[in-house]
């Protein structure tokens, strides 16, 4: 008899595993040379719920593991990021009927958001559990070190009192447990206010086998329907959704305490998303293979052709690609624009983080693109894209290689 799993977001009994990566390591888990012998590796299984349609990690890791003093992504390392939270903030602080509103962000790592709704006249306050929440402070912006609870929203409720807009961005994805943080937050909402949050949407994973997406950090994977379902349990209003391009395709969720107001998108893609199910996830299953089977034999193939490769992006989303080829790849290096992640390996297969400016000096033929969600503006901004004497040939979303015009 299969084993059973319980849904961690409705309680039922029909979670059904979808793809067993075998063990794993931390995704941001980048290390010194002194600490291979002692990294460690975690089952990574990724399920969707048949009653709920809630896609999930079936065993997460604690938080406390994950999100540390040396958490090493910080919010700002893409510009159009950054443009992005400026949007964000301003649709958020314009469609207040306060001027100056009250504004919290669970989540807010370097400051990259309330840094924008601060010079938009907002008063503003982050929560954050990271490391990352240092750099946010120095920026004069008031942060709370801690994980959202609804322990601590209690708390902020009674020093602080309520907030007009509660924002959190790539942030619901990796909450540990979800009852008690909407809980906090329904609790924090002031009459009339919003909870806006954005994370990666499950429909545009599905449509580009964006396996990479699935990690130890992304506990749920949500959809329209999902999110609703969930929301519907706490008493919560989901009003409004907006589609996003950053991240590979986010979703944006708009919700109030509530009241009757509900514009059309929610029905709408809903709809649309009737097309999920458990098959459709079994599909994803096979393209996962497929597409990490291609992504091996192309690179295999440079390989021989005498090419050296190496990586783009020291994302979370590279120690997946990396971890799940079947046979380690001579790959000389990733570049990454993070000074906290550059000297340091990448978890599990150790390859040397180093600055971008390293692609000038070496005879590097194939670029592996871990940070594809990133491509526009990398190839904008790095020149290397741009030299006249290469052309970039792509055989794939994530695989270029340099042919010498
Ligand atoms: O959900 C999460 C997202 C929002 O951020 C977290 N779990 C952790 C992190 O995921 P990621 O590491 O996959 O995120 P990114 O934004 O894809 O990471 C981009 C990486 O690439 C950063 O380390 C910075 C680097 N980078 C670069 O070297 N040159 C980025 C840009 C834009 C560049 O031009
Ligand atoms: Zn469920």
């Amino acid at each position: 008899m299969a084993f059973r799993y319980r849904c961690r977001a409705c309680n039922g009994p029909n979670l059904k595993k979808v793809i067993d990566f075998g063990k794993m390591p931390l995704a941001n888990g980048f290390l010194a040379e002194e600490e291979f012998e002692s990294e460690k590796f975690y089952p990574l299984e990724f399920g969707f719920c048949v009653d709920c349609s809630m896609a999930q990690l079936i065993n997460p890791i604690a938080p406390s593991v994950l999100f540390t003093e040396n958490y090493p992504f910080v919010s700002s390392s893409s510009g159009r990021m950054v443009n992005h939270f400026d949007e964000l903030v301003d649709s958020a602080i314009h469609e207040s009927p306060k001027s100056s509103p009250r504004l919290l962000e669970i989540g807010c790592n370097d400051g990259a958001a309330l840094e924008r709704a601060r010079a938009k006249g907002a008063m503003v306050l982050g929560i954050e559990p990271s490391g990352t929440a240092k750099i946010a402070k120095e920026k004069g912006i008031g942060v709370l070190e801690a994980t959202f609870a609804s322990l601590l929203a209690k708390s902020i409720r009674q020093t602080q009192g309520l907030w007009d807009i509660i924002i959190a961005t790539n942030t619901l994805c990796h909450v540990h447990d979800l009852d008690d943080v909407l809980f906090g937050i329904k609790m924090l909402l002031a009459e009339g206010g919003v909870f806006i949050f954005e994370d990666p949407y499950l429909p545009d994973i599905l449509r580009l086998t964006a396996y990479d997406q699935i990690y130890d950090e992304h506990k749920w994977y949500f959809s329209v329907t999902s999110v609703n379902r969930l929301l519907t349990r706490h008493g919560l209003k989901l009003v409004m959704v907006e589609p996003q391009t950053v991240h590979g395709g986010s979703m944006r969720y708009w919700v109030i305490n509530e009241g009757e107001k509900r514009d059309d998108s929610v029905r709408q893609a809903i709809e649309q998303e009737q097309f999920i199910d458990l098959e459709r996830l079994y599909e994803f299953k096979r393209e996962t293979i497929v597409e990490i089977r291609n992504l091996q034999d192309s690179l295999d193939e440079s390989l021989k052709r005498g090419r050296k490769i190496a990586g783009y992006g020291a994302t979370s989303k590279s120690t997946v690609i990396l971890n799940a080829l079947e046979r380690w790849l001579p790959i000389q290096y990733i570049t990454d624009t993070t000074p906290q992640k550059q000297g340091r390996f990448s978890p599990g297969v150790h390859i040397p983080i180093v600055s971008p400016d390293k692609l000038r000096e070496d005879d590097i033929g194939v670029v592996l693109m871990l940070a594809w969600n990133h491509f526009d503006e990398i190839i904008e901004k790095d020149p290397i894209f741009n030299e006249r004497s290469r052309k970039l040939l792509f055989h794939s979303r994530r695989v270029a290689e340099w042919v010498t015009r």
